[in-house]
């Protein structure tokens, strides 16, 4: 029993050591790409997802670029005071994503923001979104259109 023992201990310093070296050796992972629905005559949409930064550098998400939209900014949303809450473009106009952690765009903070689209956003369509790094390049992702309540 005794040395069973041994051997769980090992084989988990082992694992933990084999997950833990991986600085440089992982990828820039984009997950769980989506937006919601939005009739035609709403003139903007918010697209939302995951950032995973399992690289060994700083990264940064430069720009994003939807054909349907006319303009897309990287927005946040903050407290104007009063609870309310309104949008801005991020400072700097980019978003950090520092070396081995997660950026998450969500709903209530950053997202992608399409201005002026130029039709609706139906559910269960698929919208192709350009994202554009500081190191990684375009990445090509797609976003997943779902049922939301209306606001931000
Ligand atoms: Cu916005």
């Amino acid at each position: 029993m005794k040395r069973l023992m041994m051997l769980v201990l090992f084989t988990a310093v082992a694992l933990g050591a084999a997950a833990c070296s991986g600085g440089g050796s992982g990828a820039l992972e984009v997950q769980d790409v989506w937006g919601r629905n939005a009739p035609a005559a709403a003139p903007n949409a918010a697209f939302y997802m995951t950032i995973v930064n399992n690289t060994g550098e700083d990264e940064q998400l430069l720009g994003a670029s939807v054909d349907l939209c006319g303009a897309t900014e990287l927005h946040e949303m903050y407290d104007k005071g009063n609870d309310v809450m309104g949008m801005r473009p991020v400072p700097g106009g980019v978003i950090d994503i520092p070396a081995g952690e997660t950026v998450e765009l969500k709903v209530g903070g950053l997202h992608v923001m399409c201005i002026d689209k130029d039709r609706a956003l139906e559910i269960g369509e698929e919208i192709p979104i350009k994202l554009t790094f500081a190191n990684a390049g375009d990445r090509q992702v797609t976003a997943e259109i779902r049922e939301g309540a209306m606001g931000n």
